[in-house]
């Protein structure tokens, strides 16, 4: 697939308002945005580290993905996000090398990108977001 680089780490928080402090006050980086994707039940804030961004997944309700990963794992990583050209074909490829595919196709994701899921249990543990710039 041939990432390009790390477009950014998920981290599931409890509550943004909590968490926020620690990268501001602590790291010292700026939440640059926070953004709600009612699709996907989360309330996100997002900050840069040179190329890289950290997104904080807020859950809006306990059924949701992030939702029932805290529930069950508890605060911490959730996914990584490698920025990928050609989203659609990279999909086909993985799919074609046996990667269950939670998203077959692009949608729409935070900050207007391109995204699909890969499936935890086809990519050792790790749920793996693949995003393309449609601006690039
Ligand atoms: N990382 C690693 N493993 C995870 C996981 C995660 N983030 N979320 C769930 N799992 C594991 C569960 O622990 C469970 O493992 P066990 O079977 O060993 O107990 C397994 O995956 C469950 O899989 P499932 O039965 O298919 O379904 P779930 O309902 O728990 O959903 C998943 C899991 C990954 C398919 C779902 O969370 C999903 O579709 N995620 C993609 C969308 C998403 O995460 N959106 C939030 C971020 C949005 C954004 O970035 O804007």
């Amino acid at each position: 697939m041939k990432p390009t680089h790390i477009e950014h780490l998920g981290i599931a928080v409890k509550s943004l308002e909590t968490a926020i402090p620690y990268y501001e006050n602590v790291l010292g980086l700026t939440c640059y945005a926070v953004e709600e994707v009612p699709e996907q039940k989360v309330k996100t804030a997002f900050f840069k580290v040179g190329q890289t961004k950290l997104e904080l997944l807020e859950s809006t309700d306990p059924e949701g993905p992030v939702g029932k990963f805290i529930e069950k794992k508890g605060e911490g990583v959730h996914h990584v996000a490698f920025a990928v050209e050609n989203l659609q074909a990279k999909l086909d490829l993985a799919a074609e090398r046996g990667i269950a595919l939670i998203d077959k196709q692009p949608r729409k994701g935070a900050e207007g990108l391109n995204i699909a899921f890969l499936h935890p249990k086809s990519t050792f543990g790790v749920l793996t977001e693949l995003c393309e710039d449609p601006n690039k």
